[in-house]
């Protein structure tokens, strides 16, 4: 078992590693199997949770499954591994991922390098030297040539600061660390905050098991069926045999999803047709429903016909005029926020156990002992969920203290918002590698497609650098500047910026910067700039 395994696998303590990286999710295993077995490097993996998995290791929550689909949410560096692994559902569920990966580190035998429980607190890069040092939790200290970051973009907690929780006698949750237990609603009454991905996804579980359900909505959200269900063992042998295709379509889409997006606008055809196909990706299900017209984030007229067509949805399914109104959303252009995905959300809110809150017309006053108070009502709670998403992309690189050239801490290089080059780099921080980083298509796309490229072009030039005698690579200065405005650019270029209270640019924390932090500029164009800088002598940046 993964248990038996972690335990046996105590890693040899080492100091003079080439490259150390931290998680062990998607990203940390893949550069681990990369740099070790296709370098020969010496790399450990410094990991905080007591198994792989990353992200999903940590969303346990009730209903937590992939939005993207099973058999283009994995890896494709190795053809053995997706021809043996059988997803059984169209979307993973989280313990299934899990499964996934875990196989994946015994296949490929990475966890003697992985050291668990293990939290790096602090990093520091020693110019003398040229190392980087890391620090745990426990005071162990690890140097290494390179450091690579692979921690996520979505691992970092967002836990309101609502007066009173600490006074709270019930039991509360943040979906992103839940239990490894399930928790058992049955006769309670639950409070749900937050309505984006994770709250939609929960909301129809809980409710489906709780005494009653309230949730608690600041902004409501577009949600396309996910219309999930068992892979046939056809489809299954279907996917297989066309997997070349598949990765390849995946790896050349805007969003590392291998489907196009209709090459036709929205508004150049009739009422009629627009219909049909949106009903028609209604039907299908999933986040392909946003390829349905090629201008549905750059026309804000397009967008409309999209966003009325999910308000039709919606009033249509809910029962309650008065619950579907405060259920449609109004504020932002459909997708300019990450759009949710879900198995009978709004039908839930027919259920006589559920009740809406909208805490933008009541807001969330305090938490008392006994629940939860509004601005018009106290609601008595036995358990409260916070599915309130968390500090995005910068927040996971900043939650332990980094440190680069002249011990310039990453906070301040980036308290205006992040600044790097591709994602890849931060000017002033030799040597490390940020993967899905600020500044790259990451959580725009299918992450493991992004976190693929990421690795592979790291891999890359880590072996150019070994090979003509390099010792430090680094973002030059001018090259970040030009990078954060071409991102800045492309996020313009579309209705993203639009929602004003998207994660994407940080407006879901307080206090945080508002920077769209996230490359607009799709996935095959990037890879392709990215792939043009490392072939033009790793352009825009400094090596020594
Ligand atoms: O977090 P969110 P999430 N008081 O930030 C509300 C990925 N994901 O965990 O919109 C009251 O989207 C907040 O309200 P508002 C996916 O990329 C993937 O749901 O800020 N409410 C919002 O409703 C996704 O986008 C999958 O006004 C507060 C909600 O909490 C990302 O993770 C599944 C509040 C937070 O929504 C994050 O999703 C799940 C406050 N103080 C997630 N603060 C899969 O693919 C926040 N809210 C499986």
């Amino acid at each position: 078992s993964a248990q038996a395994s972690t335990i046996e696998a105590a890693p040899r303590p080492a100091t003079d590693l080439d490259a150390l990286v931290i998680g062990a999710g998607f990203a940390g295993l893949y550069q681990l199997h990369m740099l070790r077995d296709k370098l020969g490097l010496a790399v450990q993996v410094l990991e905080a949770g007591d198994g792989v998995g990353g992200t999903w290791y940590w969303n346990r929550y009730p209903g937590a499954r992939c939005d993207s689909e099973s058999y283009y949410y994995s890896f494709s560096f190795s053809d053995e591994l997706q021809q043996e692994w059988s997803w059984s559902e169209r979307y993973p569920e989280h313990h299934e991922i899990r499964r996934y990966l875990n196989s994946m580190a015994d296949k490929f035998k990475l966890r003697p390098d992985i050291h668990f429980n293990t939290r790096v607190t602090r990093a520091w890069y020693d110019e003398d030297a040229k190392l980087w040092h890391a620090e745990t939790e426990q005071g162990a200290r690890f140097s290494a040539r390179f450091l690579i970051t692979a921690v996520g973009c979505l691992s970092s907690a967002n836990i309101p600061k609502i007066p009173g929780l600490e006074r709270f006698k019930g039991d509360w949750y943040h979906t992103g660390r839940w239990p490894h237990e399930p928790v058992d609603f049955s006769g309670k009454r639950v409070g749900l905050i937050g309505t984006g991905s994770t709250g939609i996804q929960a909301t129809p579980v809980v409710a489906a098991q709780a005494a009653h359900l309230t949730v608690f909505q600041r902004t409501a959200n577009y949600s396309i069926p996910a219309r999930n269900g068992p892979m046939r063992p056809d489809e299954v042998a279907k996917i297989k045999a066309g997997y070349a295709a598949i990765r390849d379509l995946a790896r050349t889409s805007a969003n590392g999803h291998p489907f196009l997006v209709n090459q036709v606008s929205a508004l150049a055809v009739s009422p009629e047709e627009r219909l049909a196909q949106y009903e028609a990706a209604w039907e299908t299900g999933g986040l392909r429903f946003r390829a349905s017209f090629m201008d549905l984030l750059t026309s804000k007229e397009a967008n409309d016909t999209a966003s009325e067509f999910i308000r039709a949805k919606i009033r249509g399914i809910v029962e309650d005029p008065e619950v579907a109104e405060r259920l449609t959303p109004k504020d932002h252009p459909f997708a300019t926020k990450r759009p949710p995905v879900d198995s009978h959300y709004f039908e839930t809110f027919n259920r006589d156990n559920v009740t809406l809150v909208d805490i933008k017309a009541t807001p969330i006053l305090e938490i008392t002992p006994d629940g939860l108070r509004t601005s018009e009502a106290e609601y008595p709670l036995d358990i409260i969920i916070f599915a309130t998403g968390f500090d995005a992309m910068t927040g996971p690189l900043l939650a332990f203290d980094i440190r680069g050239r002249a011990g310039v801490p990453l906070k301040e290089a980036w308290a205006a918002g992040p600044r790097t080059y591709l994602g890849l780099q931060v000017a002033e921080f030799p040597n490390l590698f940020t993967i899905t980083g600020p500044g790259s298509p990451s959580v725009l796309t299918n992450m493991p497609v992004a976190i693929e490229q990421h690795v592979e072009w790291i891999t890359d030039c880590i072996r150019h650098m070994r090979e003509a005698g390099i010792t430090t690579i680094e973002a030059d200065p001018v090259a970040v500047d030009e990078w954060v405005a071409h991102v800045n650019d492309a996020a313009n270029a579309t209705l993203l910026p639009m929602a004003n209270s998207s994660w994407y640019l940080g407006a879901n924390v307080p206090g945080k910067p508002r920077v769209f932090m996230p490359y607009a500029g799709g996935m095959a164009r990037y890879a392709r700039r990215c792939a043009e800088v490392a072939a033009h002598g790793y352009e825009g940046f400094v090596l020594r």
